[in-house]
């Protein structure tokens, strides 16, 4: 657990003894999802343990507690998506499902004994910076307050649910849930449901319940590029080999990883001849699960491979042959008491509407009001774009680390690659503040905007300028996606290097009165 460094409400101001100990330096995790678990495995592994996680749910897990709906499961193959020092011999599947994954962080959180270190139903709602400190005042939303020297943002990209602006969203008097709230009570089977939405979590979710349902409308704004996922089980016998031969783990794990490397280029280049090859993949499988023509043209997408987010999926499409299922086209106009309105005027009657809407982007805006020093505010600081330095650390907010920064999502692999080279940079970072007694590191204002600058000169070559896409902020920037191979970012982000900081000592080494107060 942490120590607080507070008397009475009232910081305990002067500089702590030098080196730092255990006791005076407590750092804080916000967030107990992917990010924040590998950062606690990470710190403990570097034999630093004053540190707490801060949950504001009442589990672990992130996306893998939320996202429950059915078919929810991972799009990258799982020997990828799992954190490379705590490798799994025993997914059932390539693909697994959100409830193994969900499985899979709760037995390492177990193993680590990171529990003891979470604190669950808090929510951090600001934080403040104390230049003459080095210390961070958070507040909770129960109204304490806690003090850390460092902060790890692992707050997650994409987390609340987005419900699209529709008017007359509240009107209806079925059952409506968005799909990271799952309403797991309620039965399908023999109702009328519509499904809005065609991204990442619809292509899951219609061929879940397709089978279930009485009638299902799915609602198309936009068609996406769907290849496919070639999942399947793992027989017992191979995950026992899994398990006998690491080696052959991290070999299936290195071929997923750099063949996702190897066709990125397909997924993220604004290159025509590469995104054809995606596109006529991705056409060859529309032929060979839809028959229809009239209905192929439907699900056929007019925007650039790659621009939006590319789906996976063995039987999205396949759905659409169902005569139980259908297919609309016609824009929303409202929602009303029994259903839903389309442009064409025509009511269609429901019993459930479920929102595959997405979620609000986190990746890029400051996650609750943030001061750094003199008071500058990270909203402020990122009012033309979110920008960190290669997506961590922001110029003026010294000692906060954000694991899932601006411009460290991937369109083409596993995420977790860039969130461990994050843990790698903050431990560093972590280690020089505690080994040398410093009062904070900042990273330098011209190496950030020199970082940026670079990063949105490529945006050009990227292909996600040419469609909109919860990727872009509204004026068609990007401060969400990471514009190269990850093998790129991962080389020139892990390590901390000192030179592209301002390494402050404290003032006047004065004598500790930073011990935890009486
Ligand atoms: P996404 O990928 O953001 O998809 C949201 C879908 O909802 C998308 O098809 C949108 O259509 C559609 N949408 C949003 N608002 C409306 C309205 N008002 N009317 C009709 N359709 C609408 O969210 P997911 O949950 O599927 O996936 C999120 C990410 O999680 C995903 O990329 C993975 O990285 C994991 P649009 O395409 O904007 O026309």
């Amino acid at each position: 657990m942490i120590e607080h460094l507070e008397r009475d409400g009232e910081y305990v101001a002067g500089a702590p003894a030098e080196p730092h100990t255990e006791t005076n330096f407590p750092i804080v995790i916000i967030g107990a999802g992917f990010s924040g678990i590998g950062m606690g495995i990470q710190l403990k592994k570097a034999g630093i343990h004053s540190f707490t996680i801060f949950e504001r749910a009442g589990e672990i897990g992130g996306t893998w507690r939320d996202n429950t709906y059915p078919g929810a499961a991972c799009d990258v193959p799982s020997h990828a998506y799992s954190l490379s020092f705590e490798q799994n011999p025993n997914w059932s599947r390539r693909f697994s499902t959100s409830g193994e994954i969900q499985a899979y962080l709760l037995g390492i959180v177990d193993k680590w004994k990171l529990r003891e270190h979470m604190e669950f139903g808090v929510e951090i709602d600001e934080a403040r910076f104390d230049d003459h400190d080095g210390i961070w005042t958070l507040r909770r939303r129960d109204g304490q307050t806690v003090t850390a020297r460092v902060v790890i943002s692992a707050v997650g990209g994409l987390v609340d649910p987005k419900l699209p602006e529709i008017r007359g969203i509240d009107a209806f008097q079925g059952k409506r849930f968005h799909t990271a709230r799952w309403d797991h009570d309620y039965a399908l089977e023999g109702k009328r449901v519509a499904v809005i939405g065609t991204g990442a979590s619809a292509v899951q979710v219609v061929p879940a319940i397709a089978p279930r349902v009485k009638d299902l409308t799915v609602f198309q704004r936009t068609p996406a590029w769907v290849v496919p996922k070639f999942d399947g089980e793992y027989t017992e016998r191979t995950k026992g080999r899994f398990a006998r031969f690491p080696l052959l783990l991290q070999l299936s794990r290195s071929f997923k990883y750099w063949m996702s490397e190897i066709f990125g280029p397909i997924v993220y280049l604004n290159a025509p001849r590469l995104s054809k090859r995606g596109e006529r993949i991705s056409t060859r499988h529309l032929h060979a699960q839809v028959k229809d023509p009239v209905l192929r043209e439907k699900l056929t997408p007019s925007f650039q491979f790659g621009c939006k987010r590319m789906l996976i999926s063995d039987d999205y499409w396949a759905t659409f042959e169902r005569d139980n299922v259908h297919l609309e086209c016609t824009g929303i106009r409202t929602i009303e008491e029994a259903g839903i309105r389309t442009e064409d005027g025509e009511l269609h009657e429901f019993d459930a509407i479920v929102f595959a809407t997405g979620f609000e982007l986190g990746l890029s805006n400051a996650p609750f009001p943030i001061h750094g020093r003199d008071g500058l505010s990270l909203t402020d600081a990122w009012k033309d774009g979110a920008a960190a330095y290669k997506g961590m650390t922001v110029s003026g907010f010294p000692n906060w680390f954000i694991l899932m920064g601006p411009n460290t999502g991937p369109g083409h692999t596993s995420v977790l690659v860039f969130t461990e080279a994050q843990i790698r940079h903050a431990v560093g970072a972590i280690k020089k503040i505690k080994n040398e007694g410093l009062r904070y590191v900042n990273v330098r204002k011209d190496v950030q905007d020199g970082y940026n600058d670079r990063i949105q000169a490529r945006m050009p070559y990227m292909v996600w300028g040419n469609c909109n896409s919860w990727y872009l902020n509204p004026d068609g920037s990007n401060h969400s996606l990471y514009p190269g191979p990850a093998f790129e970012y991962v080389a020139s982000a892990c390590n901390f290097e000192e030179r592209d900081y301002e390494c402050a000592a404290f003032e006047a080494p004065v004598e500790d009165r930073t011990a935890t107060a009486a």
